[in-house]
């Protein structure tokens, strides 16, 4: 099969390369790094080894060669435009995220859409077949891809197959609307290990197996005999736990360190005309992240008399997302409709109560952001982990500055002496935004290096050897697992 082929020992399978094709002035194409925390994390643990990464290229019906890139050989998998609407932006955006997140919005159930992800998730699972060296090492990423474990396993018994969930992994009281919600579980079982962001994430699956397939748990072990009639039955027994994500802490910090972003931050405050407290958030804009409690509570707090321009202002950058699905154009809108009302309400001349950015900022814009904010407001009404929580305690370096932080964030149980707050309750947090503005500095610098030493010690590479460590020995515990 791999005969003229290289092939690797470690390979990592993501929705996307890590790379975003860019079309210069003269009208040449190149392909330049996209950056991302995957993108660290993987970078860490595929030095020293042969490492390839499969992926979609991020355009549609090009067949693009594999190549090599930082010394990792990437390969192109081809989806054409309608893969991308029925796989991606339906199933993966519309049917998935939806119902891994609560179901903030109804999640849509098409059988077009579902035969989509299957054949996408098979063309995955045969690139991987193909690249991977005997008894390689493969670690599939996220959502998109949740047949691919059980896939590759057929095609390749051989692999040691990790999966890493990087959502929510709902109840089985919502994930079970889902009409393919048993395929969906087997194709996960077909992992040595499936690692999941909080212990909930990993209870919840395990009681789906347990409801839904009638597999038997004990401890973090599903173990599962196959269906008769499927190939590839048979004893497996898959490990799974939380092993939640983290940031590059040294790099976030040494960045908000440099005089040009010091200088940067200062600026941004000038111009936002020296209020006495800068509050920012910073999200993609998607119905998951709470923009819209936030900004209920905001206006209120102008409303009551608690905040007022100059003296306060609320900075929220929303970075563009998923336009083209309706439910982000719905949510854009309403938005913008919050953010006009507010300002007419409670903006003054040279003073504006809410200053709204739809753009993307370069990660040292990002950095001087977080040092000039006096309160990050984190409010998701559900999010894996959420690591701009994560990038603004690394900023701090000066140990200024306070997090307000939803309860329903994978961050929430790690960075415990952030001011925790429920977004549903607006006056729980419009109480709790009050008390991160008016706490005294030494309290919250109190709580800020507690924090900072959180995730400096529990860091994106620490995450990346703890998820190997554990892949490597499933089912069992690693020794220091
Ligand atoms: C998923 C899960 C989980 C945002 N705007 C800009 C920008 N960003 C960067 C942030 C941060 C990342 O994007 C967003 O990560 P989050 O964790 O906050 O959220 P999701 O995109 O929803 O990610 C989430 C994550 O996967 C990892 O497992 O934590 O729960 O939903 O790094 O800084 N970066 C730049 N400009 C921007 O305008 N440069």
């Amino acid at each position: 099969m791999a005969s003229a082929r290289r092939t690797f020992d470690f390979v990592v399978a993501a929705n996307r390369l890590p790379v975003d094709r860019v079309v210069d002035d003269d009208g040449t194409t190149r392909w330049q790094a996209s950056p991302g925390g995957l993108v660290t994390a993987m970078d860490s643990v595929m030095q020293g080894r042969r490492a390839a990464w499969v992926g979609w290229a991020g355009v549609p019906d090009e067949d693009v060669r594999p190549f090599d890139r930082d010394g990792v050989r990437l390969h192109p998998v081809v989806l054409t435009a309608e893969e991308i609407q029925d796989y991606y932006e339906g199933f993966s955006n519309e049917t998935l995220w939806p119902l891994y997140h609560d179901v903030i919005v109804p999640p849509r159930y098409r059988r077009r859409w579902w035969a989509a992800y299957r054949e996408v998730n098979a063309r995955f699972a045969e690139c991987v077949a193909q690249v991977a060296a005997r008894g390689a090492v493969v670690w599939i990423h996220d959502y998109q891809l949740q047949l691919v474990p059980s896939m590759l396993r057929e095609l390749r018994p051989d692999l040691r197959i990790g999966w890493f969930n990087h959502i929510p992994f709902p109840p089985v009281e919502l994930f079970g609307q889902l009409p393919w919600r048993d395929s969906v579980l087997r194709g996960l079982l077909g992992a040595d290990f499936l690692g999941f962001q909080r212990r909930n994430d990993a209870a919840n699956f395990a009681r789906a197996c347990q409801q839904l397939l009638g597999a038997h748990t004990s401890g973090d072990v599903v173990s599962w005999v196959g269906d008769e009639d499927e190939p590839g039955s048979g004893e497996r027994r898959v490990r799974m736990a939380a092993v939640p994500i983290s940031i590059d802490f040294t790099t976030v910090d040494e960045l908000a360190r440099t005089p040009g972003v010091r200088r940067r931050a200062q600026e941004i405050r000038a111009s936002l005309g020296n209020p006495r407290t800068v509050l920012l958030g910073i999200d993609r804009l998607d119905y998951t992240k709470g923009i819209r409690h936030r900004l209920r509570a905001i206006s209120e707090m102008f409303a009551d008399g608690d905040i007022a321009t100059p003296e306060v202002t609320l900075l929220q950058v929303a970075t563009p997302s998923r336009e083209r699905v309706s439910a982000y154009r719905e949510l854009r809108s309403q938005v913008d409709g919050q953010v006009g009302r507010i300002n007419g309400d409670h903006s003054t001349i040279g003073a504006s109560a809410v200053h709204y950015l739809h753009h993307s900022y370069p990660k040292e814009e990002m950095a001087a952001l977080f040092l000039a904010a006096d309160v990050l407001l984190v409010t998701p009404l559900r999010d894996g982990m959420n690591l701009v929580a994560k990038e603004y305690v690394a900023s701090r370096w000066d140990g200024g500055g306070a997090l307000v932080l939803s309860e329903f964030t994978g961050a929430a149980h790690e960075l415990t002496q952030a001011f925790q707050c429920n977004p549903h309750d607006i006056v729980g947090l419009k109480q709790t935004i009050v008390a991160a503005m008016s706490e005294d500095a030494a309290s919250r610098r109190k709580r800020m290096l507690g924090m900072r030493r959180r995730v400096r010690t529990h860091d994106v590479h620490a995450w990346a050897r703890r998820y190997l460590a554990a892949l490597e020995a499933a089912p069992d515990k690693p020794d220091r697992g």
